[in-house]
């Protein structure tokens, strides 16, 4: 099985981030100093319009190999959802240039992203003339038409166990400790007192489940785990302690430990 990502388009992708970060900031502190106006959005638009490199592809900064951006995930760095589709392509290999959308500054809500995804979330992939939303969908998009089989098998036995989870991951998860964290860190109007008991019930469940069992689904490590992961990681974040879960750290390690790993800020 290929887990690791071409280095090479890795570090260009760092690297393209890192740039369209460092021109934002540049306009920010130039318009600071000489108008003392924060900087229209209507310009950094014009020096970013909406979405090009999803269209111009990418060039990898180590080979100088023309690489066409076909799969172009819309990501934002501290969300969780778009973590789950970053990790995964990172452990199946599978290169995927990212763009980051501005969540704090509204672009989600302008027009261009919109038209990609009427519910005006991330994550969203671009794959040529596909775009498709919300994160399980994806994992089970790159899966099936990208990764090793492992990952998502074709029987209908370990579709089931996996979607099991993909579906823990959209509901139980989502509201227990991503909610929890969503008002921890990120301010957000949700109920934290009802968020913190369903994350109690959904810790303990899992970490019963996987007392038996090295991963969630099957007996490897699959798409199911992946779209687990990240909000169970980031409990903290949103005050919950994962000591009391053993299975469950010990479950963390091992996927910490899978190659091509990479952890949410990388
Ligand atoms: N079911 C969706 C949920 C996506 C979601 O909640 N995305 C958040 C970021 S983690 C978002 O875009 N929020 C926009 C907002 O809060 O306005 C998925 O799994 O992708």
């Amino acid at each position: 099985m290929t887990r690791h990502m071409p280095r090479s388009i890795r570090e260009w992708e760092f690297r393209d981030r890192a740039f369209d970060v460092w021109l934002k900031g540049a306009l920010r502190r130039t318009f600071d100093n000489v108008t003392k106006e924060p900087v229209p959005d209507a310009l950094l638009r014009l020096v970013r319009p909406p979405y090009p490199q999803a269209k111009a592809g990418i060039q990898s900064a180590k080979t100088g190999e023309h690489i066409m951006a076909r799969r172009v995930l819309y990501d934002c760095g501290p969300s969780g959802n778009c973590y789950k589709v970053r990790l995964f392509a990172a452990l199946a290999g599978i290169p995927l240039k990212t763009l980051e959308v501005d969540l704090a500054g509204g672009e989600h809500r302008q027009p261009a992203f919109t038209a990609l995804n009427p519910w005006q979330q991330v994550p969203v992939l671009q794959d040529g003339e596909v775009v498709i939303w919300d994160s399980q969908a994806i994992l089970v998009y790159l899966a099936e038409r990208y990764a090793e089989p492992e990952w998502y098998p074709p029987d209908p036995l370990s579709r089931a166990k996996v979607m099991q989870w993909l579906s823990v991951s959209a509901n139980e998860i989502q509201h227990g400790p991503a909610d929890a964290r969503l008002v921890r860190k990120f301010d957000y109007p949700l109920n934290y007192d009802q968020a913190v008991r369903l994350s109690s019930h959904v810790l303990a469940t899992i970490n019963a489940h996987l007392t038996d069992r090295d991963w969630l689904a099957l007996r490897g490590p699959s798409i199911a785990d992946c779209a687990a992961y990240p909000y169970i990681a980031l409990a903290p974040d949103g005050g919950i302690d994962l000591e009391p879960y053993d299975a469950i750290r010990a479950w963390m390690t091992r996927i910490e430990a899978l190659p091509g790993y990479i952890p949410i800020a990388s």
